[in-house]
């Protein structure tokens, strides 16, 4: 039979079959570990799969039908091992914070362009915008809103503790599959509990919210929301390492430098260094931010896959 992975623990996959049945506990056919032998987790949240039933009861995955697309990540910045975050989506919410934590702009540059790449739509919440009271704190959430919006994302400022922006990403989310992404402590399964009261999400403690390596999830799972559509709950992650971009490609996944290195002079340039680059140009300029032409860079110089070398 065929069925949905709707939770992934670790070493079981449950598979919904059929509305309104329990999901099935499966576990994975051996030699299907060895075909995504780079991938950390071969079946993926999301995943449409085969299952085999044994005499026994016991259920297995015996095949993943094509996926229509996934966002995937490094398991770290110089892992050559990746992990399939989830598949099979319809958008992407990145949560990020501006404090408690402070997402920094490289992760979100990188999730986005991860998510350009594999041509799932991405959308931006700023959670936990409560605790940005000082003047210096709403300029810095003015400024991060204007920069986003302005390259064409969707950015919806919220608060679990307000209920601010918790109608617009409602709205967003309707009728759609989902993803929540971002590091851990930012608020997505806070913001899923808003959503989904029944879902019943463990939150991180306040106190504890601080000291690094914490993750309150800690495995991906897929809620079904109040009206139609659904959301993935997924453990926070700390970087966000880029896959197999050849070079040439960056530019394709930043959208404002894409439609600038039009007017580039060298069809080839990197823009990096190269005279007549009009991406460096609009940097100089200001009307592309320093920030995401940072992002940029750090792709070619942290990929260890690589090829393209920086002039000394
Ligand atoms: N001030 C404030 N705190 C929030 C808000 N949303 C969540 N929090 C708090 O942030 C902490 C972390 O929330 P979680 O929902 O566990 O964060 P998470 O992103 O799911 O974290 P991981 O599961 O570790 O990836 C908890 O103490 C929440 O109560 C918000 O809008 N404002
Ligand atoms: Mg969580
Ligand atoms: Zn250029």
């Amino acid at each position: 039979m065929e069925g949905l992975v709707v939770k992934n623990t670790g070493s079981w996959y449950m598979v919904r079959y059929q509305d309104g049945v329990e999901p099935l506990a499966c576990r994975i056919k051996g030699n299907l570990r060895l075909k995504g032998i780079r991938a950390t987790n071969p079946v993926a949240v999301g995943d449409m799969v085969m299952v085999e039933v044994k005499a026994d009861g016991s259920a297995v995955i015996t095949g993943i039908k094509p996926r229509r697309n996934y966002i995937i990540r490094r398991a770290s910045n110089l892992s050559k091992e990746y992990q399939i975050i989830a598949s099979n989506l319809d958008q992407a919410v990145l949560v990020v914070t501006l404090a408690q934590p402070l997402t920094n702009t490289t992760f979100i540059d990188r999730f986005l362009a991860t998510a350009e790449a594999y041509r799932v739509p991405a959308v931006i919440a700023i959670n936990k915008v409560d605790l940005l009271v000082e003047p210096d704190d709403r300029e810095l959430l003015e400024a991060v809103v204007y920069l986003y919006r302005s390259i064409g994302y969707t950015v919806i400022p919220m608060s679990t503790v307000t209920g601010e922006g918790i109608d617009e990403l409602s709205k967003v989310l309707e009728g759609k599959m989902s993803l929540l992404s971002g590091n851990s402590g930012v608020g997505k399964s806070s913001i899923i509990n808003r959503l989904v009261p029944e879902a019943g999400l463990r939150v991180g403690d306040v106190s504890e919210a601080h000291h690094k390596g914490m993750h309150t999830t800690t495995f991906s799972e897929m809620i079904d929301l109040s009206g139609t559509g659904a959301i993935i709950d997924t453990p926070g992650v700390k970087s966000f390492g880029t896959i197999d971009f050849e070079p040439a490609e960056v530019a394709h996944y930043f959208r404002e430098i894409f439609a600038e290195s039009a007017n580039c002079r060298y069809g080839d340039c990197t823009h990096t260094h190269e005279p007549g680059c009009a991406v460096l140009q609009a940097v100089e300029e200001n009307r592309i931010s320093q920030s995401r032409y940072a992002s940029y860079l750090s792709i070619f110089e942290e990929d260890p896959d690589n090829k393209y070398r920086k002039p000394q």
